[in-house]
């Protein structure tokens, strides 16, 4: 396979690797996520943290989900009723997932992979419908809002069982290295690899485990095949003084881009 183009804002990109002491990954894992862009954190909510975060998300998605279908085609940019929602900011409008995103578990992860000062920088639910045939195309998280550093953190929380059969995600071990690939637009969204190609890996997640990955990890996740509907929470984070490049905004909105690591220590979420 033709290796892939850079994104013209990125130049002389090198991987900063996580390197210990660490608080919650062992060396295992630390080598997964600095050669291959990915590890799994296995049972990271128990069955009470779910069905919490599954209740404190549903209004919100079910909500979403009825405005699209009063939308031409009932669909907004690359959600699409009875297909994929994407329901954003919800730490804004749920005490419960507020105090989930400054848990230990995920601001041990952030201490561990991105340093000493961390703030949320974009949370959102993604939920694929039953039977909904398409896939959520190859692509790098920083491919769709160009942030620097362009290494920040992705963890894929599954609410429910994941795997091939309804779009667990799948990355390409080792693409993170070389920084932004370069995405172009689709109906589906921004796109920077067509084939899977010999590499590509499922990483199938029982429900309450984390698929963890950077920002870089190319990734996409396959159709919903099954009869229920395949939910995650998608939490990202990233150092403090990230900035969105076209806007020159710094991320750190206060009403969602608070801190969760201060200084090397766990901070607790502002109120709502
Ligand atoms: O969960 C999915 O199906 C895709 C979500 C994703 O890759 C993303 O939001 O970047």
């Amino acid at each position: 396979m033709k290796p892939m183009e850079l994104d013209m804002r990125n130049h002389g990109f090198t991987w900063k690797p996580a390197r210990g002491p660490f608080r919650l990954i062992d060396e295992a894992q630390a080598r997964s996520f600095n050669e291959r862009g990915f590890f799994l954190v296995e049972n990271a909510l128990d069955r009470p943290a779910l069905e919490r975060t599954i209740d404190a998300i549903a209004p919100w998605e079910e909500k979403g989900e009825e405005y699209l279908r009063t939308q031409p085609n009932k669909r907004m940019f690359i959600a699409e009723a009875d297909g994929i929602t994407f329901t954003v900011h919800l730490v804004k409008r749920s005490w419960t997932l507020r105090q989930l995103s400054a848990a230990p578990v995920f601001a041990d992860l952030c201490h561990d992979l991105i340093g000493r000062d961390v703030r949320l920088y974009w949370d959102q639910a993604v939920y694929k419908k039953p039977g909904y045939p398409k896939p959520f195309p190859w692509h790098q998280d920083n491919g769709y809002t160009y942030v620097e550093p362009q290494q920040y953190l992705t963890c894929w929380i599954a609410l429910t069982d994941a795997d091939e059969s309804n779009g667990c995600p799948w990355v390409v071990p080792g693409s993170h290295l070389r920084g932004t690939l370069k995405h172009h637009l689709t109906e589906l969204g921004w796109v920077c690899r067509i084939e899977d190609g010999p590499e590509a890996t499922p990483v199938p997640a029982h429900a309450g485990d984390v698929v963890v990955f950077s920002s870089l990890t190319p990734h996409r996740t396959g159709p919903n095949l099954t009869q229920e509907v395949r939910k995650t929470y998608i939490l990202q984070y990233a150092p403090e003084g990230a900035r969105v490049v076209e806007s020159d905004a710094l991320c750190n909105a206060p009403d969602r881009q608070y801190p969760i690591v201060k200084d090397g220590n766990r901070v607790a979420p502002p109120p709502l």
